[in-house]
């Protein structure tokens, strides 16, 4: 369905004056303290990324297969895209999209390339009972992202942050929330909804206001949150950053504000149930003492904003490669997050050997195929994880 701007605004405002309807909580995942639970009892968030389960083409039975791996490793839940923004250019390069600009014009995409697809996704998961976290944008420009609608409303070269302070590309990202989170509102096989991967003040290009400060993401979150809470009162909402902190007693690069995160003010607002960090010393240039001791500290440090707020925390993406001590950083790092009690532990990247080749690395992290190392690995600690919160 093609939705004209008038359709939308009508949409909107009926959305907002309705009546919150009530609905039954059974079947959610509820956050609860430091804790997640679903109907009452202990939920484990356990599992691994899976960006490409919906974007890449996959039949429903390839699918069924990129969860039932990560099932039989001992996965709960698992992370994924539900955005991928084109425009006339670069539709041609992808074989599922959700949204199309043409230029400042977005339509959804609700057909068999679209939305249908994830409804695929969707039946998949839940077919292997497995709870998905879906991201809603990019903060980086693969699968179109914020750099999509900031170019394709006001231009070619406008500023990466204006994602969050520009009227009219925070009511397109609203239009675009409103129809994906609308048509999944009754669906418990959403773990919860995700604002962006990885937001910062600047994106894949150099193009920034010079202006965007930790307060300009934070307002921005607010916002955001508070309008999928407005038309979903089901769903669990997360930010999906990186866990940058603005603290002023280090000049560590992760905890000085930098890229417009601070984590301490983000995890405060109120309509955010979880909080998100993600953990890639080599690419962030952390390795003094190392890595993995570097890690171990930032595991710790989002474990202490856990409890300071009482609100959940998933390390929910960490990688580093295979010939970076990785057997043992791992182990470190699953260690470190299961006895300090952290919430939840998602890694970078589930991987499946389809007899038409292997789902995409991206080089980040390898990626978890069943028969390896890794995946018994992975295994070992979901055990450990369920045993800690009683949910084996
Ligand atoms: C589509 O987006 C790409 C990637 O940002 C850009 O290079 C291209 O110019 C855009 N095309 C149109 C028609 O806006
Ligand atoms: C937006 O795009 C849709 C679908 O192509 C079209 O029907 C509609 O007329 C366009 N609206 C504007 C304002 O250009
Ligand atoms: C960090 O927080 C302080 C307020 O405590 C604020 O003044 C500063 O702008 C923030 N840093 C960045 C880089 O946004
Ligand atoms: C630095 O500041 C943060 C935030 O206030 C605090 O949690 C942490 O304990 C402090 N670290 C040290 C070494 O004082
Ligand atoms: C791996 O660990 C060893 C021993 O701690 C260390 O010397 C080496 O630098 C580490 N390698 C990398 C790539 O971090
Ligand atoms: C899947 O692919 C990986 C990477 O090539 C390989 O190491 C592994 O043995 C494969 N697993 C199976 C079950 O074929
Ligand atoms: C700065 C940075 O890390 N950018 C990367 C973000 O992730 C994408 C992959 O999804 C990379 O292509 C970017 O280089």
């Amino acid at each position: 369905m093609k939705l004209s701007p008038t359709f939308v605004a009508l949409a909107l405002a009926a959305v907002s004056f309705a009546n919150p309807v009530s609905r039954a909580s059974s079947g959610y995942v509820q956050a609860s303290g430091q804790a997640f639970t679903l109907d009452g009892a202990a939920y484990t968030v356990y599992g691994e990324n899976s960006y490409w389960v919906g974007l890449s083409g996959y039949s429903t039975t390839q699918m069924n297969q990129a969860f039932s791996d990560i099932a039989t490793a001992g996965g709960t839940t698992v992370r994924t895209w539900g955005f991928n923004d084109v425009n006339a250019t670069v539709v041609s390069n992808y074989p599922i999209y959700y949204q199309y600009f043409d230029g400042a014009n977005a339509t959804i995409n609700t057909g068999a390339t679209g939305l249908e697809n994830f409804d695929n996704v969707i039946a998949a998961a839940k077919a292997n009972n497995i709870k998905l976290i879906v991201t809603l944008t990019n903060n980086w420009s693969d699968y179109g992202g914020m750099d999509m609608y900031v170019n394709s409303i006001l231009g070619y070269g406008q500023p990466h942050d204006y994602f969050y302070s520009n009227s009219e590309v925070i009511t397109a990202y609203k239009n675009y929330i409103n129809a994906f989170v609308s048509r999944y509102v009754d669906e418990p096989t959403i773990f919860g909804w995700e604002l962006a991967n990885e937001p910062r003040c600047t994106g894949t290009t150099s193009a920034t206001s010079g202006t965007c400060t930790t307060t300009t993401i934070t307002t921005w979150i607010e916002d955001i949150s508070s309008y999928i809470k407005s038309i979903d009162s089901n769903h669990l909402v997360g930010l999906g950053d990186e866990g940058w902190f603005n603290w002023t007693n280090t000049t560590d690069f992760a905890y000085t504000g930098s890229q417009g995160i601070d984590f301490d003010a983000n995890l405060a607002v109120s309509s955010i149930d979880f909080g998100t960090f993600h953990l890639y010393p080599f690419t962030w240039d952390e390795t003094t003492p190392s890595a993995d001791v570097w890690g171990q500290g930032w595991i710790e440090n989002h474990r202490g904003a856990q409890a300071t707020y009482n609100k959940p925390v998933i390390m929910e993406e960490f990688g580093v490669l295979a010939d970076q001590n990785q057997t043992q950083t791992y182990k470190d790092w699953y260690s470190t997050a299961i006895t300090d009690g952290l919430s939840g532990v998602l890694i970078w990247q589930a991987g499946s050997n389809y007899s038409s080749g292997n789902t995409p690395d991206d080089g980040f992290a390898a990626s978890v195929y069943p028969g390896t190392d890794l995946y018994e690995l992975v295994q070992t600690y979901a055990a450990e994880i369920k045993a800690r919160d009683g949910t084996s």
